[in-house]
């Protein structure tokens, strides 16, 4: 006889969580509360807090089941997920009470989260932007879940060293590492190399090379909805853990070699979201996780359903970007070889199962792997993948089109070394693609897709970014999040439509007021940590002047910086006059190989070192560069902006991200018309916000018709001292020609990104942002109406998006 199956389900007031908070200590971290570090107390809050989290979890996967709803996977390469406990504690709604149990035990919970590590498994929009995603699938009870990779190292850590950036490693992964379950039960075999044996007409893979994915979850909170869903991470295992010939043989190390080769593939993040590199380890990479996930989605579906016939109205897996999109042969493969269905209904099933989201238009990151290495690596993806061209080129011929056009949509790109274009794979085999902004999915038809979008105009489709306000707002700004929930309640935090009864508080001083107080608090935590971090006062009652995002050209952080230096040279030729002080704050990584990026930090840090200690211009002017930007500091700096930066040249910028952020913490957008820039400025009202510079179509059309920096640099008498500054060494006398190279891109070798072009009216609404600065009460107003129009910018309404359009989707009951 079997007895029920009974536990003790954890409680949740103040007495409970300090027992079982004192329990983990002792008994799962095993330690004394006497020797117990900041980073023990974690581990046992972390612990204690998961418990309350695993009964919902397992909750919402019985519904999700039982309910047979159609499961959304979501395929990325990236989660740029930052810290969990606060989050958790948010979704739980237990925030205050686990304070004031710790409290309770003579321990200070703000303290101890801030030695939580970031899970920094991505590079910048695109891994923040899947984190939100799982924050709002959760939050609206979808069934989905999303795959990564769980790599030993995350992003590099960036250390500033004689202004210069430099990269430490990431290993994130801590002996105890609380917040994953392994999942050592659940495995799958990954194949590499090997060769194709055909077999009574059937195709067979042999003699390949194998390595073992194995499963570690996370939990995802939902908030306060009840629901839990899982973040699916795969580390890679040797399939066998020696070599045994060659450790007979006495080769110890060669033994261990062949171990960590396989390993490997999970070791680490690529820390680079500039350039596509072509690195056969990167497309191991992609393989290994596409592989193990798609496996891993069929083995599921199999143990609930009898046959594979209901396969896509039961699941959805949506690409995000092309790096998964080895995930299109690989079902392939699977229904075909595996599972003995034929061709025509293996695509048919492919098509209505995937869709896929486009990031960028950059063609120096579009995916292309050489036909050479995917043959030698997969070969039989390879033919799948040429079967797949061959019958669609065959229909596009059909249909009428010329030569030139079909090379030009062909999946294998014929110039020089052959190559698979992967985003045509990827619009091919996929029922949506969407773009990232109303903006980029125009241009997403007009430029890279435009054939495609002739075969197939209704695949193409809109879903503008967003944000989780629950990580963005309630958890990053607990000051102004405390005055929202005081004024309008606290259901901005799953309906973020909600703001817009803040709109009205303009009129009330009172409101006003404690929003500015709200503003002040978080500048003055920004200025102690760049106190405590780097030295050197900042004074919040400054304009605090914000860029932080990645670096890289298009992104114009050098405009920025044009502007700094324009601005000091006023300040030295008139220092009498009524300055606004204004702190210039910058933050981001550089791709470790992409020299031009680095050199903007070295200049941004040169040019704050003579400004600083210019003793002229005193508070009137800093430039700042804080180091190693990641989630938990932006969750510091964008709450203590009044400006936001979002000035990359018109048409580059997807959307971005970090914009909404700012906006909804009661920042003022200086921007260009670009990405989701434009959407905001539509959202909040052209009053109420600086947009200045020329539009895409005259960005595009100044590119193909010529276009002359060097004339705007010998008129513009302004620009002119700046760049020469530059070019003469006027900020590092002791190696003048430092920034040689940075003045010959932007006046000799074209300026590809357009700044100068931009420059004067940059400058000219810089001048606005400090006329308005000067009516305190007019500006808070404009910070609060940015606020209150945020609500579109919710991820809770781009999840409810994709899933009622692209992946036909709904919510669970719980
Ligand atoms: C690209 C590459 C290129 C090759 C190798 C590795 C690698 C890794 C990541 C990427 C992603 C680049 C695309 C990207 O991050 N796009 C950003 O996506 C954000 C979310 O949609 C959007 O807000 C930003 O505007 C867009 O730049």
């Amino acid at each position: 006889m079997t007895m029920a199956f009974e536990y003790d389900s954890p409680g949740n007031d103040v007495g409970a969580l300090r027992r079982a908070i004192a329990n983990k200590l002792v008994f799962a971290v095993g330690k004394d509360p006497l020797d117990a570090q900041p980073k023990d107390w974690l581990n046992a809050t972390f612990l204690a807090v998961r418990d309350r989290l695993v009964e919902r979890w397992m909750r919402t996967s019985r519904a999700q089941a039982s309910q047979d709803a159609r499961r959304v996977y979501y395929l990325s390469m990236e989660f740029l997920i930052g810290r969990a406990l606060s989050n958790a504690l948010l979704s739980l709604d237990l925030y205050d009470t686990v304070k004031e149990a710790l409290d309770d035990l003579g321990v200070n919970l703000d303290d101890i989260t801030g030695s939580e590590p970031d899970a920094a498994l991505g590079n910048g929009g695109l891994g923040r932007l899947a984190a939100c995603f799982m924050d709002s699938l959760a939050t609206l009870a979808l069934p989905g879940m999303g795959y990564g990779i769980r790599y030993d190292y995350g992003m590099f850590k960036q250390c500033i060293i004689g202004g210069q950036q430099v990269e430490t490693p990431d290993y994130w992964l801590s002996a105890l590492n609380v917040w994953e379950f392994p999942r050592d039960e659940v495995h799958f075999r990954v194949c590499f190399g090997g060769r194709l044996e055909t077999v009574n007409g059937k195709t067979r893979w042999v003699d390949a090379q194998d390595v073992r994915a194995t499963a570690y979850d996370y939990i995802i909170p939902g908030h306060g909805n009840g629901a839990a869903n899982t973040l699916r991470l795969w580390s890679a295992r040797a399939s066998r853990e020696i070599n045994l010939s060659k450790f007979n043989q006495g080769d110890y190390f060669a033994a261990v070699e062949d171990k960590n080769h396989s390993e490997n593939v999970s070791r680490v993040l690529y820390p680079d979201d500039s350039t596509f590199s072509g690195k056969e380890l990167r497309l191991r990479q992609e393989y290994f996780f596409v592989s193990a996930s798609l496996q891993d989605i069929l083995n599921r579906f199999r143990r609930d359903h009898e046959t594979l016939g209901m396969l896509p109205e039961k699941i959805a897996i949506h690409l995000n970007d092309t790096h998964p999109v080895l995930a299109i042969p690989e079902l392939m493969r699977l229904l075909i070889d595996e599972h003995n269905l034929d061709w025509d209904t293996a695509w048919d099933y492919t098509q209505r199962i995937f869709s896929y989201t486009n990031h960028t238009l950059m063609s120096e990151a579009l995916e292309t792997w050489p036909v050479e290495m995917l043959g030698r690596l997969l070969p039989r993806h390879l033919q799948i993948v040429f079967e797949i061209n061959e019958c669609f080129l065959k229909e596009v011929a059909a249909g009428g089109h010329d030569a030139g056009f079909i090379r030009r949509v062909s999946l294998i790109d014929e110039h020089g070394e052959r190559k698979v274009r992967m985003a045509w794979l990827a619009v091919l085999a996929s029922h949506k693609v969407n773009g990232v902004s109303e903006l980029h999915s125009e241009l997403m038809k007009q430029s890279i897709f435009a054939d495609f979008y002739l075969l197939y105009p209704e695949r193409f489709t809109n879903v503008t970014n967003g944000i989780t306000p629950r990580r963005w707002l309630a958890q990053a700004n607990r000051p102004l999040a405390k005055l929202v929930d005081r004024t309008i309640g606290q259901s901005w935090r799953t309906r973020l439509d909600d703001l817009g009864e803040l709109a009205m508080q303009v009129d009330y001083p009172q409101f006003v007021a404690e929003f500015r107080a709200a503003k002040m608090a978080n500048k003055e935590r920004l200025s102690n940590y760049v106190a405590q971090t780097m030295g050197g006062y900042i004074d919040p009652n400054a304009l605090f002047d914000v860029q932080v995002k990645r670096i890289h050209e298009y992104k114009r952080q050098l405009l920025n910086v044009l502007h700094v230096i324009t601005r000091y040279n006023r300040i030295l030729k008139n220092p009498e006059a009524d300055w606004v002080p204004r702190v210039v704050i910058f933050a981001g990584k550089a791709a470790s190989a992409y020299k031009m990026a680095k050199t903007i930090i070295h200049l941004i840090n040169d040019v704050a070192l003579k400004i600083n200690t210019d003793p002229r211009v005193g508070n009137l002017l800093k430039v700042v560069f804080i180091p190693n930007y990641r989630v938990s500091l932006a969750e510091i700096i964008i709450p203590a902006a009044d400006l936001s930066e979002q000035i990359s040249t018109a048409g580059l910028e997807a959307s971005g991200t970090g914009n909404m952020k700012f906006a909804l913490n009661g920042a003022l957008t200086i921007g260009t018309w670009d990405g989701a820039n434009i959407e905001i400025a539509e959202a909040v009202g052209l009053d109420n916000i600086f947009i200045f510079g020329n539009r895409a179509d005259e960005v595009e059309r100044l590119h193909r018709e010529g276009y002359n920096p060097r004339a705007l640099y010998e008129a513009n008498p302004e620009l002119h001292e700046a760049l020469t500054q530059l070019a003469t060494g006027y900020f590092t006398p002791e190696d003048p020609e430092r920034y040689r190279l940075v003045y010959d891109a932007l006046v000799n070798w074209g300026d590809h990104y357009q700044l100068l072009a931009d420059y004067a009216d940059y400058v000219a609404t810089q001048d606005k942002v400090d006329a308005l600065w000067r009516q305190p009460e007019l500006w808070t107003q404009k910070a609060i109406r940015n606020m209150a129009a945020m609500g579109r910018f919710s991820s809770d309404r781009t999840i409810g998006e994709y899933a009622d359009r692209i992946w036909r989707t709904s919510p669970i009951k719980l």
